[in-house]
């Protein structure tokens, strides 16, 4: 019988043998740009419930990538200290089982990484011998966690330098489109207000990979493949030939109203319709599957946009520059008006036009197939005191209603009347729309919600939903106190 005392220690000494096997694993996939905890985050994402995924995104926000590292670390650490208070038997079959698993995660298809299977089993093999030979006391197990701690802080370095040498490939690629004119459309002294074009670094960032693909510009090739009679082969350079510059608000299906996963851009891309034209599809052709390098899909269907009714477009410039690395470099379909789930993929490797039987990875999880449409929605950004006339409370933000545009944008305080706002200059339908107003308010606290109408007509839901399954809707509220 071990004392309570002795499995304590024995916790401790497991725990560090964690520690540094994964910090191992991390060393090695780094030496290719891959991460271990990425790959088993990526995995544990790609087989997770719509319930377990919708729970993970709304309570963790914008930091959904950190929460899902923090997670996988965390939780390899726990098994291990499980796998150490195991029999020495049964603990070597286990171990076997786990690196088998994270080497065939690293061999999957979405994946495929020589570097991430060698990390995965390496790592259980130094599970595997360290928690039978376990670390003597505190001073043993302190030693073997920062040893491990070291060799994250140099797989961290190897990263960096990657990234380094990413960034500076980018970099080489050169303009795409231009900014050289700001656009302005008259709110531009409002201190709190979002600005009419989100800077690509404050872009907001959403997808199922704990980090971006990194892919070499100079090799990447867009492939048009499938049911078309004449199959592309294009580089970065000949598609920015014809691309053209349009601006448009991007909005992920999960922005509940008031939330910030949605950002303004101008963008630069090749009109889908063209690409499709210069393909020929064949009779029977009815979706374009846009595939990304790492397998992920979001498939189209091709009459909308080869009639143009859908305005798509495969992008590949954001703010006068390449997609910075997060955005998808080189390339990523845009449709303005669908959601980011359904407007098309990130680092696109593929776009094949098929038949209906193509499956998407969100529509095999539970989504619907067909895509979704961006609703009306104002977000409040300023509720503060007027700097014109004491006593007055200036409420400012921003509306989209892509494609068809904000015909208006209007505010109600406790549940009133609704009251029209001023607009400012429209960029471009498919734009968002900033918008301000000034209100006097009696002291207290009161509740001010907007809402956004469309130029087609259709006014902002007032009804309080959740993302899944057809987007979210409701009014986003800030009580302001006076
Ligand atoms: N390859 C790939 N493309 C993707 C995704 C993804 O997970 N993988 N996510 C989609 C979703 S859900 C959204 S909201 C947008 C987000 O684009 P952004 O990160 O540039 O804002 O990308 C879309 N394209
Ligand atoms: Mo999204």
């Amino acid at each position: 019988m071990r004392s309570k005392r002795d499995r304590r220690r024995g916790g401790l000494g497991a725990a560090a043998v964690g520690v540094a096997a994964l910090g191992l694993g991390e060393v090695i996939a780094a030496t290719r740009g891959d991460s271990l905890i990425d790959a088993i985050g990526r995995a544990l994402t790609d087989v997770a419930p719509v319930p377990v995924v919708e729970a993970t995104v709304a309570l963790s926000g914008r930091h959904d990538k950190a929460v899902i590292r923090i997670g996988v670390g965390a939780g390899a650490l726990a098994a291990t200290v499980g796998l150490g208070a195991l029999p020495d038997r049964a603990r070597t079959a286990a171990v076997a089982v786990f690196g088998a698993g994270a080497a065939a995660l690293g061999l999957r298809q979405a994946t495929r990484s020589a570097a991430t299977v060698a990390s995965a089993v390496t790592a259980a093999g130094v599970l595997g011998v360290g928690l039978r030979k376990q670390p003597r006391g505190l001073i043993g197990s302190l030693a073997t966690a920062g040893a491990g701690a070291g060799l994250f802080v140099a797989a961290r370095a190897l990263h960096r330098d990657l990234d380094r040498r990413r960034d500076e490939a980018i970099q080489k690629v050169g303009p795409m489109g231009s900014l050289a004119a700001v656009p302005q459309d008259g709110l531009e002294d409002e201190p709190g207000l979002s600005s009419l074009i989100t800077r690509n670094r404050s872009f907001y960032v959403a997808d199922v990979n704990p980090s971006p693909p990194r892919i070499d510009p100079t090799r990447w090739r867009l492939s048009v493949t499938g049911m078309v009679a004449h199959p592309l082969r294009l580089s970065l350079a000949e598609l920015a030939a014809d691309a053209v510059e349009f601006d448009a608000v991007m909005v992920c299906v999960h922005n509940r109203p008031g939330e910030g996963r949605a950002g303004n851009a101008r963008w630069f891309g090749v009109p889908l319709a063209k690409l499709l034209e210069h393909a020929i599809p064949e009779v029977g052709a009815t979706r374009l599957v846009t595939r990304a390098v790492d397998g992920y899909t979001i498939s189209l269907p091709i009459e909308p946009l080869r009639s143009g009714a859908w305005p798509g477009y495969l992008v590949v410039g954001m703010n006068g520059e390449p997609l910075a690395p997060e955005h998808g470099f080189p390339a990523r379909v845009f449709v303005p008006g669908l959601y980011g789930q359904y407007t098309g993929a990130k680092w696109l490797a593929e776009l094949q036009l098929t038949d209906d039987t193509h499956v998407d990875y969100w529509v095999r999880r539970g989504w619907p197939s067909e895509p979704i449409w961006v609703t009306p929605q104002a977000r409040i950004d300023v509720a503060a005191p007027g700097r014109a006339a004491a006593g007055t409370t200036t409420v400012a933000g921003v509306a989209w209603a892509p494609p068809h545009g904000v015909a208006g944008v209007e505010i109600r305080v406790d549940e009133g009347e609704w009251r029209a706002v001023d607009l400012g200059t429209e960029l471009a339908p498919a734009a968002w729309r900033r918008w301000r107003t000034t209100i006097e308010l009696p002291a207290g606290a009161h509740s001010v919600q907007a809402r956004a109408i469309s130029r087609s007509g259709e006014v902002q839901d007032s009804q309080d939903r959740a993302a899944f399954p057809a987007g979210p809707s409701g009014f986003h509220t800030v009580t302001v106190r006076v």
